[in-house]
This record gives structure tokens, C-alpha cells and sequence, in this order.
């Protein structure tokens, strides 16, 4: 299909941020010849952001393992056996101690995560003082507790939060195969309080699940359907860990991660969209990909929460050479 026979007009300027999309636009886009797709997601993404700019963040995992959710792609919950214990919140000290770090390497936000369902009140006064703090020291600050109240989300809004992250993860059709311990609408009201609290949100998904390509179109199309689009989204890649359900869940077309993120890019146009999760097993060439395709964030330091990530040096080498650099 060209652009001139897709089922609607795109719109005559790239900066048009809509919410609207149909999941038959979703679906041509993902059809789209690659040189076609690439072309107008890079046509989106200079609308809104400079191409040779990519946002730095650094993942703390302040609180591991043990948690009571089924989340099939996770190493972290009590269901699977995978090696991971169980462990108790970090002191503060030693949180400050790891976003000096993170600063001093050069990431401009610091985000913490804790393997929770939901926060209980000590702890999340524990976390919003981790939050003053984090962001004391000049830099951005994100957390992923699981879900919220409105009320807790308006105390960590009043602690300084810049960013709640909480991942849709998949279409509404799938989500029942990967989770069954809370709701897509679960997420979706803990979405929304954020955003009422007036939190940024950062919310996206996994690929690699062995969800169909109708899945991704949905998992998108839940996604630029919001009210208002995540100001960050993040696209992961599945990380196949051991003992999970999703352990051996086979490769993905490398090629069909770079589509799902050129169709974030065009559909979430003033988002920033985050190349996550997985670029550990990713050859340069598909990262880059993926910043032609419209990231424009990464994961940096040699840790996720519990998987690994490339080094700090070989990331910095590969945007040196693209000529890119970290947004300031
Ligand atoms: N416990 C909180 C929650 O789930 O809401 C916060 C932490 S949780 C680890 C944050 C997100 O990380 C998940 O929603 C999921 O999208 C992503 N994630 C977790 N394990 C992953 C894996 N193995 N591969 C890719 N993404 C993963
Ligand atoms: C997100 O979307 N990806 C990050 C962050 N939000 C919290 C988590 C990735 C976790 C990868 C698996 C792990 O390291 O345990
Ligand atoms: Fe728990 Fe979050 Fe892992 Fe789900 S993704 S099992 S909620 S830590």
C-alpha cells in the first residue's frame, strides 16, 4: 500500500497531535512499506524534536523481588521460581548514593522501582522522601510502585514526582494471557489518577510476548487513545527470563520492533518514545534503526532492574557514532 491508498488522509502536517486514531489506521501504518513508515515517522519526529537528541534515564530497582502479582515476563514475582530474592527497601543513603552516580555518568532522570502491587503508606512516605531528594540533586525523578490511589498519587505529586511510570503492557485482548492478578482497567484508573494529580505519565508496553500483530496494533492503539498521550512511552523488548511463562517465548523479527516504534512515534507524535527494554540483545544497527524510527530515550548503566543493559562506555561510543547526544 503507498501512502496514497491508506484507508485515510494522513494529515497535511506531521505535527498534528490527535486522538482519534482508529485501530484501522493503526493496522495500515503497521502495513506501510518500511521506506514509507520510516519516512513519515521521521517526518513526525522532526516536527516535535530534534533527531540528533536522545533523553538519558537511569533504573533503580529500590525494591526487588517478592512480589505477589503473576506478571508472566516477570523475574521478580513470588509465582515463578527464578532466582531472584526477595529483598527489603534500600535505605535512603543508599539510593542518594546510586543517583550521584547516575548523575555524574551523565542520565537526566533517575527512576526508581519497586516490585510491589501497590505501596503501602510507610513505604511510599519512604519513597517520597527518596523523590525529594533525587530530585534535590538537579535531576528528574520517575517511579514504578504498582498501582495507586488518588490520594497517594497526589502525595508523591506533592513530594516532587516529575514522572509515574505504569505500563499498559499489551492489547486489552492479550493482557488476561500475560497477567491476571489486576485488570487492564486496574491500570487504566491508576493512569488516570497520575495524570489528575498532574504527575507526567510515562506508560507503554512490552513486544515479544508472543502477542500477534493485531495485539500490537491494539497495545498502540490503547495507548494514543488516551486522553492525553503519555509524555513518555516506553517500548520494551521482552526479556526472556528463565522460570517466567514467557522464559522460551521465541525471538522477535527485529524488523517488527523497529515498526512498533515507528508507529508509536507517528501516532504519539510529541511523545518522547523510549527505545527500553532488550537493546542488550540488539545488534547497533536495529538500535539505530530505532532512533530513524523515532526513539529518542534510552535506558543507560549496566542494569535494568534485574536484567542486563549495555555498558555505559559502548552506549556512549554508538551515539558517538551517529552523531547523536544526550538531550539536555
Ligand atoms: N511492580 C510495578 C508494576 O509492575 O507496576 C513496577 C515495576 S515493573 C518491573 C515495570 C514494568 O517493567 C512492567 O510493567 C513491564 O512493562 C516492564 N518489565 C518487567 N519485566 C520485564 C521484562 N522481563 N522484559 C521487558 N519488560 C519488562
Ligand atoms: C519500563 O517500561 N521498563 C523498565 C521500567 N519501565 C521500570 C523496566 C524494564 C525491566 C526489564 C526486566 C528487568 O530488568 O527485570
Ligand atoms: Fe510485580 Fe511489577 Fe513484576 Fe508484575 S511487573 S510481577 S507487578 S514487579
Amino acid at each position: 500500500m503507498s501512502l496514497a491508498e491508506m484507508p485515510f488522509a494522513p494529515p497535511s502536517n506531521p505535527a498534528v497531535v490527535r486522538h482519534d486514531w482508529t485501530r484501522e489506521e493503526i493496522r495500515a501504518l503497521f502495513a506501510l512499506p518500511f521506506p514509507e513508515l520510516m519516512f513519515r515517522a521521521q517526518e513526525t519526529h522532526r516536527a516535535h524534536f530534534d533527531p540528533t537528541e536522545v533523553q538519558i534515564s537511569t533504573l533503580l530497582s529500590i525494591k526487588t523481588g517478592g512480589c505477589p502479582e503473576d506478571c508472566g515476563y516477570c523475574s521478580q514475582s513470588v509465582k515463578y521460581d527464578t532466582g531472584i530474592k526477595a529483598e527489603k527497601l534500600m535505605p535512603l543513603d543508599a539510593v542518594l548514593r546510586e543517583a550521584k552516580a547516575a548523575k555524574d555518568s551523565g542520565a537526566s532522570r533517575f527512576c526508581m522501582g519497586a516490585a510491589w502491587r501497590s505501596p503501602n503508606e510507610r513505604d511510599l512516605e519512604k519513597v517520597c522522601a527518596m523523590v525529594e531528594g533525587v530530585k534535590a540533586m538537579g535531576l528528574e525523578t520517575c517511579v514504578t510502585l504498582g498501582m495507586l490511589t488518588g490520594a497517594q498519587a497526589k502525595r508523591l505529586k506533592d513530594s516532587g514526582l516529575d514522572y509515574y511510570n505504569h505500563n499498559l503492557d499489551t492489547s486489552p485482548e492479550y493482557y488476561g494471557q500475560i497477567i491476571t492478578t489486576r485488570t487492564y482497567q486496574d491500570r487504566l484508573d491508576t493512569l488516570e489518577y497520575v495524570r489528575d494529580a498532574g504527575i507526567h505519565v510515562c506508560c507503554g508496553g512490552i513486544i515479544g510476548m508472543g502477542e500477534s500483530a493485531e495485539d500490537r496494533v491494539g497495545m498502540i492503539a490503547a495507548l494514543a487513545s488516551l486522553p492525553v498521550h503519555p509524555e513518555s512511552v516506553p517500548i520494551n523488548l521482552l526479556m526472556q527470563v528463565e522460570g517466567t511463562p514467557l522464559g522460551h517465548s521465541g525471538k522477535l523479527e527485529p524488523l517488527d520492533f523497529v515498526r512498533t516504534i515507528a508507529v508509536a512515534r507517528i501516532t504519539m507524535p510529541a511523545s518522547v518514545v523510549r527505545l527500553s527494554a532488550g537493546r542488550e540483545d540488539m545488534s547497533e544497527e536495529t538500535q539505530a534503526l530505532c532512533f530513524l524510527a523515532g526513539a529518542n530515550s534510552i535506558f543507560y548503566g549496566p542494569k535494568l532492574l534485574t536484567t542486563p543493559n549495555p555498558n555505559r562506555d559502548k552506549d556512549m561510543a554508538l551515539l558517538g557514532k551517529l552523531g547523536m547526544r544526550p538531550m539536555e
